[in-house]
């Protein structure tokens, strides 16, 4: 069994949601935070067979759209980080995703 991780655009988290659901993925969804843009975003936490993480990988890579924004945010001033990123354009969208393996997971 694998444990994936997958940081999704706010905007996109709810098709992303719907179309694992409607497949049958069982699906877990926190609030976080980017810390580059230090905007929300979405990690979702699917655990699945193995043999279904092609179909989970295809699902994000369908449902998450990649569009562009500006960085306005100086937030991280005070905590050692320059000011040059500011007003930067960046891509932004489409999933990130890490896969673990899982040791073991059950229902008690
Ligand atoms: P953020 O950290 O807010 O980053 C948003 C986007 O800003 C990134 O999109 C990337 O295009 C750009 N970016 C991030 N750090 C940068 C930097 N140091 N210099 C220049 N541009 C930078 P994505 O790569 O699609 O990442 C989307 C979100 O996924 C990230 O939001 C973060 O929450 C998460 N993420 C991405 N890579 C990660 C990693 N290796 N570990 C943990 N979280 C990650």
């Amino acid at each position: 069994m694998k444990l994936i991780l997958a940081i999704v655009n706010n905007d996109d988290s709810n098709i992303v949601v719907s179309a694992l659901t409607n497949r049958g993925f069982e699906v877990t969804r926190l609030s976080t935070t980017g810390g580059f843009l230090n905007v929300g975003n979405t990690t979702l936490l699917i655990g699945t067979e193995n043999d279904r993480i092609d179909d989970a990988k295809e699902i994000l890579k369908v449902f998450s759209s990649t569009r562009k924004t500006v960085k306005s945010t100086n937030e991280s001033f005070g905590r050692g980080l320059r000011n040059d990123s500011v007003g930067e354009e960046v891509t932004v969208g489409g999933a990130t995703y890490f896969i673990l393996d899982v040791e073991e997971s059950g229902r008690v």
